[in-house]
């Protein structure tokens, strides 16, 4: 190469290094008219079903099982011999969430173990090549949720602790361990993400019927890193225009993505130690939780929320604007156990009655406090109270005039104050069990 051609090739190299390092995502992105559709109708949504579910459920013991037991992969390898799943029977997952009043399902097609839990071409590392039940899933899964009407999303791990491509390694590997589970120590990190897996994702948007969107996981393992988003999500967004890009990267949201997600806490929130506090006023927000204390199916795991507080979480991520992810992590035979079921069912029941003031409603005009908090649709106001034990409830200023009020379920006709100074209703004492006492508002144009 002559001296010429070479610094040629060198300020070439340097420039599109600056150009990937100042384009982080898709910088260019405007969303096509039915992905902006999508957004309002995942926020009218709410509530929806996330799924954990691959060979380490076999093991009982969660989804970071290979991490946490600093297992090497030759031994990781033989799970997949075991996951024979013959009770798994798609029509009734879905029914189930059905039943629970969700409208969405979010399963991992792949988690950090790399494992596809569809049929992938891209490599044998996957549900149909090597396990006993050589099906697909999440095939039988979008079929069904097709047919009864329900809207599926693919998790999906940028993260990926099998493939020896995904090099250099992140933190999982290195500060958690270190951890060297017998992959080489070299790797082609733009092979692993322009091929591997951009394949596996152009796949899941071409043979599954449309999807509601991708749900990213994993980027918090490499922050600095160059993940290639605006290849990335320019590729979803050219498959599947609606379908609607959720990263779980714990940081304001960047271009080319279209929902903010929080893991564990409520928008704006960090107990959980990682999320971001930044929320975001121009995409939908979702958070997602747990109902037991684990993601995969955990043997050992009893600590089930119960149906009051499940109901809380799902009114409080409302009254934030949010949508309410709810995690189950089925069993290896298929089944999804009964003390998920039960509560799902019984969430379901609440919200027949319930569910007018929470679906297809925004955040109220009342900022969520701890006596609750208000959702909105139009000019009807929901006021939501949690927690307050006083037969008055006083509530600061509202913005617009208030012409009526009821109680929702009865219907009961309340007398309203409002002044400069606030508002003030009377309240019945909660009943037993009732999480939720819901007042109506009808505001003035
Ligand atoms: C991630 C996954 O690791 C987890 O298995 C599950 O899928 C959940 C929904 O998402 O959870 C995380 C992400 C980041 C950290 C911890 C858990 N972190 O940065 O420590």
């Amino acid at each position: 190469m002559s001296r010429k051609l070479l610094a040629k090739t060198l300020v070439g190299a340097v420039a599109a290094t600056l150009f990937a390092l100042s384009t982080p995502a898709q910088s260019t992105y405007a969303p096509a008219p039915e992905n902006l559709k999508a957004r309002q109708d995942f926020q009218d949504d709410k509530f929806g079903m996330f799924i954990h579910w691959g060979v380490y459920s076999v093991l009982g013991n969660g989804e970071w099982v290979l991490h946490n037991r600093k297992l090497q992969l030759h031994d990781y390898e033989r799970l997949p011999n075991f996951f024979d799943p013959e009770k798994f029977d798609a029509q009734a997952w879905v029914a189930l969430a059905k039943a629970a009043g969700m409208k969405y399902i979010t399963i991992t097609s792949r988690h950090h173990d790399g494992f596809a839990m569809f049929d992938s071409k891209i490599s044998d590392w996957n549900i149909v090549a090597r396990t006993p039940y050589k099906k697909d899933p999440l095939k039988m899964l979008a079929d069904e949720a097709h047919r009864q009407g329900i809207k599926l999303f693919f998790y999906y791990s940028q993260l990926d602790w099998h493939n020896p491509d995904y090099y250099p390694r992140g933190r999982t590997a290195l500060d958690d361990g270190p951890w060297h589970n017998g992959r080489p120590d070299h790797g082609d990190w733009n092979a692993y993400l322009d091929t591997y897996m951009n394949g596996q994702l152009t796949e899941l948007l071409t043979n599954y019927g449309p999807i509601g969107g991708i749900w990213f996981d994993g980027m918090w393992d490499k922050p600095d890193a160059d993940w290639h988003l605006d290849k990335t999500y320019a590729l979803i967004h050219k498959l599947q225009p609606a379908a609607l890009i959720i990263p779980n990267h714990h940081q304001a949201p960047k271009p080319g993505e279209d929902v903010q997600t929080f893991e564990r806490d409520l928008p704006g929130r960090n107990t959980a130690g990682f999320n971001t506090t930044f929320v975001t006023d121009q995409l939908p927000l979702e958070s997602c939780n747990t109902l037991n204390g684990s993601w995969g199916f955990d043997i050992g795991d009893d600590k089930y929320k119960s149906v009051e507080e499940i109901e809380e979480l799902l009114v409080r991520a409302a009254g934030n604007n949010s949508n309410l992810l709810l995690n189950i992590g089925p069993q290896p035979n298929g089944e999804i156990q009964d003390e998920f079921a039960s509560r799902l069912r019984a969430v379901g029941e609440w919200l027949g009655k319930y569910g007018v003031s929470i679906y297809g409603t925004r955040g109220g005009p009342i900022a969520p406090s701890d006596w609750g908090v208000t959702t909105q649709k139009g000019d009807t106001v929901y006021l939501h109270v949690l927690n307050w034990h006083a037969p008055l409830l006083a509530l600061p200023p509202f913005p617009r005039k208030i012409l009526a009020a009821r109680e929702l379920i009865h219907g009961t006709k309340l007398q309203v104050a409002q002044s400069n100074d606030g508002v003030v209703l009377p309240l019945l004492p909660a009943e037993k069990g009732q999480t939720d006492r819901v007042l109506v508002l009808t505001l003035a144009k």
